[in-house]
């Protein structure tokens, strides 16, 4: 259930409702009860993210290995003002927004061109949704930020109703952490966020040599390893876990088939983990592998195709000069 955290008269500036609740740790509950009880072991992706995670994910970005982050700013920059005339938008919508630093170029070009009213954040950490939206109503004067704290599988309804044309942006090659068929039920859920002439911003990294993708997912110093332990030590704290997260190797493997990165977190030895809250023991087997994320890799065809399916067109296919990465716009198909 949505809460309004105190009065939010129309002259205030941030407005933050979260629809977490508890609902987190339930969700968290039943990924691990699903995902730990399988032959083959998974958790979703999206429990990496409490304080100490999205910490991880900052640091993952600077990375030199990690091109993604510095080639979308990129992008970004050299088509923003681009963006800004062609959309003329009064809001953006953005999510899994993260800390919104590659958000505010967009930002900058919104303001510029006279048109910027709005931004809605829409993420799961609720420190990223707090503590943007209060750094941003002090960067750009009048601007009102209606921050969602939520799971956006689960809670695109409660993002406001637009007040005029509208941007919404995923930013940073996320929609690469869904598998195919989500992935395109994702982006039908995210259509209906968008009227006739409204856009969709989707960034995505592109399929390249597996020698430059594996580095960026098993850096030199060992960042996205602590990355990936982090899902154990995020289901010790909430579900009264005894995992040791040094028991587990991590691993990424570029699969070919699939052109998906996989992140996978390898016992090191046989153990067996209770899990309190849920009255149960996990046993691994030495060398048994938990799958901990999948980052599909596109082509053109892929992604036109996926938005396609989701009822969407893709109008510009903004690239970088050695197409490491992808800034798609696209609309509501007629
Ligand atoms: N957009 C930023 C951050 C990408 S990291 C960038 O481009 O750098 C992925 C972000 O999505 C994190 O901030 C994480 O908290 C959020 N996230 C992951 N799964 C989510 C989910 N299911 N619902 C809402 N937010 C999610
Ligand atoms: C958020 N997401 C796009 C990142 C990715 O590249 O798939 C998460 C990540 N995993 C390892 N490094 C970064």
């Amino acid at each position: 259930m949505g809460v309004q955290q105190g009065p939010a008269p129309a002259c205030q500036p941030i407005r933050i409702e979260s629809h977490l609740d508890g609902s987190s740790d339930r969700s968290l509950a039943e990924d691990v009860l699903d995902g730990l009880t399988r032959p083959f072991k998974e958790l979703p992706p999206k429990h990496f993210y409490d304080s100490r995670g999205a910490d991880l994910f900052d640091q993952i970005c600077e990375l030199p290995e990690y091109y993604q982050t510095r080639t979308e700013r990129t992008i970004l920059e050299e088509r923003a003002d681009e963006l800004a005339e062609l959309t003329a938008a009064n809001e953006l919508v953005e999510l899994g927004s993260g800390t919104a630093a590659k958000t505010r170029v967009l930002l900058d070009a919104l303001q510029a061109a006279g048109t910027l009213e709005r931004y809605v954040p829409v993420d799961v950490t609720e420190s990223m949704v707090r503590g943007c939206a209060e750094a941003l109503v002090e960067e750009y004067p009048g601007l009102t930020v209606h921050g969602v704290i939520g799971d956006f599988e689960r809670h695109l309804a409660h993002v406001p109703v637009a007040q005029g044309p509208r941007i919404v942006a995923f930013l940073g090659g996320t929609i690469g952490n869904f598998p195919p068929g989500s992935r395109r039920r994702f982006l039908r859920e995210i259509g209906r966020l968008l009227g006739p002439e409204d856009h969709l911003l989707l960034g995505a990294d592109l399929v390249k040599d597996p020698r430059v993708l594996q580095a960026a997912y098993d850096d030199s110093r060992g960042v996205t390893a602590e990355f990936n332990r982090n899902v154990l030590r995020v289901v010790n704290r909430e579900l009264q876990a005894e995992f040791d997260p040094e028991d587990f190797e991590h691993v990424a493997l570029f699969d070919e088939h699939h052109e998906w990165i996989e992140m996978r977190l390898r016992a090191r030895r046989e153990l067996t983990a209770r899990v309190s809250a849920l009255d149960m023991c996990v046993h691994f087997d030495a060398g048994e592998e938990l799958r901990t994320e999948i980052s599909a890799k596109f082509t053109r065809e892929r992604l036109q195709g996926d938005l396609a399916a989701a009822g969407m067109e893709l109008t510009h296919w903004l690239t970088d000069p050695d197409e490491l990465f992808v800034l798609s716009v696209s609309r509501p198909a007629a």
